[in-house]
Order: C-alpha cells, then structure tokens, then sequence
C-alpha cells in the first residue's frame, strides 16, 4: 500500500464544486420542509458555501442554477463571492419549471418552444461570460410517461439540433456537460437517459461538449466506475455530480449509500488522472438534503469525498498492476480491498491541521455559533428553495 504520508500529498488537489441550491429548502413531491436560517439570496447560499470552504479548505467553487440564482449584475455577484474566498462555478440550466415546457425543451415539437429553451441556454451562456464560468450544465427533464406519447427517434433529432445552436455560442474557454438521468420526472422514457446518450450527442457537438455524471442517475446495480473509465479513456467526462442513493435519484448525502462505490469511483478518477485539476474533470456535488441541516450537511459530503479519495490514494498502484497482470484474483483484489478498510481519519485530521484548517470541521462548525448567527438574522423574506 502506498505510504500514507504520500497519499495525502496529493490531496491538495482535490477541489469540489458545491451546488448553490443544496443551501435552499428541498424535499420530496409530497413535502418540502423549511428550515430557520435557510437563505432567502443567492447572496446568502454563497456566505453558507463559502463557511464549508472556509472549515474543510475543499470547496472553493459554488455551481449556480439559473433562474433561481438570477441577479443584475453577476460581475458584482462574482466579486462577493470572491470576497468570500470562493468562485463561481457552472451554470446550471432549468428548462424544467416552466410551463410551456410540459412536454419537453430541447426536444419539442413545438419549434416556438424550442426557441425558448435554447434562448434559454444562449442567457446562461452570457451568465458564464460575466462570471467567467467554464462550464454550462445542461440536464433535460424531457421524456414521456407512456408508450406512443412522443416520437423518440424524432425527439433526439430535435435535441442534436437544438444542442447544436447552443454549442456554437460558446465561447473559446468554455464548455457544455450535458447531463443524464435514466428516470424522473419522466416515468417511460428520458430523452437523454444514460451515458451513450449523452456522448452520442456531445461526439456529435465537438470538443467543448462533455458528458456530465452524476452519481445517482443510475439503475441499481449499475457499475458506476466502469463508466467513469470509460468516458475518461474517450476523453470525454466533463464533470460528475456526487450525489448518493438508495433507491431513486435521492441526492443525499455523498457516499452515504455506499462508500465502497465512492472509493471504487475515486479510484478510477485517480487511475485516469481526473484528480489533476489540468484534467479539467469538475468535483461538482448535486445535493438536495430534506431532513438534515443544510451547511453540516454539504461539510459531511465533502468530507466523504475527500475520505474516500485519501484510501483510494493508498492503493499501490505497481503492486496492483502486477497482481493482476499474473492473473493473482484474490492478491489483486486484497491491494484494493487493504486501501478501501483503511481508516484516514486520524491521518486526515493531522493533515487538515497541517494545513492550518481545523482537524473536525463539523465540530468546529457546531461550536462555530454560525448557525445561530443565520437563524437569528435570516427572519422574512422568502426562503430559496426549488422554485425561488
Ligand atoms: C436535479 C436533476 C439533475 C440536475 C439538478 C440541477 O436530477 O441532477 O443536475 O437537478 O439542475 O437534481
Ligand atoms: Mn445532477
């Protein structure tokens, strides 16, 4: 096993990318539960960001969702963040909450709607020229209920043409990850359901198109990894949004659900030199957390990652490599599962401290009087949430 001091050394570059809308209000269909303290401004949800960055060092880039995070002026939105000691990151689209688009965006038949969803697209693109975001997320809520509701061949003629005009307007940094999901809310099809999909279409578009994973957009039992060493052999992962499941597409808690498949991701993630930020490969979470407290939250799901990424660091590559080029099942498996059973957490905290951060930075946020502070002060006004 690689020596645990090597490991961490490379830890520094692990850099996570939270989502703005893990701080608002979320739930379920049949209820979403507000919280005292939950952010009422995209002002507000970037503060509580940048205190989990402030805790853990690991989170210096805040992903927006547009119309939710809409402002006047992002230069001045960017300069707050700043101040704040993070960024802005992607820009998420929503083709997904307004009316006209019940029957799909990208893919309508209704080239008026069409028109609507790419303008749509073509403002989140002047959202990252003022921010100066790299990435534009694009996940589609298209797809029907039932057989014979939509043309499915037609729909994704409609999208590669759709995706095409948008694709054009981007600029020369910038890029789009096109984001897939197999259900939900569409209950037969979805029109870009699974990875294939999505580097179907972003093949067709051209370099500056990737595919975007997210962690919980996958049948049960579907080996997530080998997805990941895929589409980074293809050069063509954008970006990932960590998120964890147990049954549906829960946004819970990363690697709540099962660490083991976190570490096994992280270790393809490493194998394929995603963790280099030259990879260009974005950390991004996708969080919408029900019950828990929103800011320990978003800290405990970086902190998983950054968890599983150290033992996914202590796998001895060379070792690995030769037991299997031999044909040596159990010792192959054994270096792999020697890294997974070891338990970081002492070395990590050592290491956080070394870097000037606190060793427990859930503890540090509890007695940080934070949430009080927010509870106390974040009285009125509308509390963010799915629609705000
Ligand atoms: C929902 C979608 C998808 C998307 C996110 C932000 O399932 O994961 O990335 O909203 O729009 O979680
Ligand atoms: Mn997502």
């Amino acid at each position: 096993m690689t020596d645990m001091a090597a490991a961490l050394d490379r830890l520094d570059e692990l850099a996570l990318e939270v989502p703005s809308w893990a701080y608002g209000n979320s739930g379920t269909r049949f209820k979403v539960f507000g919280t005292p303290g939950t952010p009422r401004t995209i002002e507000e949800k970037i503060a509580d960001a940048a205190k989990v960055n402030e805790l853990t060092g690991l989170a210096p880039l805040v992903a927006l969702h547009i119309p939710w995070d809409k402002v006047d002026d992002y230069v001045a939105l960017n300069a707050y963040a700043k101040d704040l000691g993070v960024g802005l990151g992607t820009v998420n689209s929503n083709t997904f909450q307004d009316d006209i688009y019940k029957f799909g965006s990208l893919t309508h038949v209704d080239a008026k709607v069409r028109r609507q969803a790419i303008n749509h697209h073509l403002e989140c693109i002047d959202v990252m020229d003022a921010t100066g975001s790299r990435d534009l997320k694009i996940w589609l809520a298209d797809g029907t209920n039932y057989p014979g509701q939509g043309d499915i061949r037609g729909r994704q003629d409609r999208l590669a043409e759709s995706l095409a005009e948008i694709y054009a307007r981007l600029g020369e940094n910038q890029r789009m990850v096109l984001e897939y999901k197999f259900f939900e809310p569409a209950f037969y099809h979805t029109d870009v359901p699974d990875w294939g999909t999505s580097y179907a279409h972003t093949l067709a578009l051209g370099e500056k198109a990737k595919v975007c994973l997210d962690t919980g957009h996958h049948a049960p039992g579907t080996n997530i990894e080998f997805i990941v060493a895929q589409l980074l052999r293809l050069g063509k992962l954008g970006s990932f949004d960590f998120n964890s499941r147990f049954y549906a597409d829960d946004d819970l808690i990363v690697g709540a659900a099962d660490p083991f498949q976190l570490f096994r991701i992280m270790c393809e993630v490493i194998r394929g030199g995603a963790l280099e930020p030259a990879s260009q490969v974005a950390l991004m979470l996708d969080q919408c957390h029900n019950l828990e407290e929103k800011i320990p939250g978003q800290i405990r799901s970086v902190l998983n990652v950054q968890e599983m990424t150290a033992r996914a660091l202590l796998v001895d590559r060379a070792a690995l490599a030769e037991a299997q080029n031999e044909g040596d099942v159990l010792g192959a498996n054994a270096i792999l599962m020697d890294a997974f059973y070891t338990d970081v957490r002492p070395a990590l905290a050592d290491w956080r401290e070394s870097r000037g951060l606190t060793a427990d930075p859930l503890a540090a946020y509890a007695a940080s009087g934070y949430q009080k502070k927010i509870n106390d002060e974040r009285v009125g006004g509308t509390q963010a949430g799915w629609g705000a």
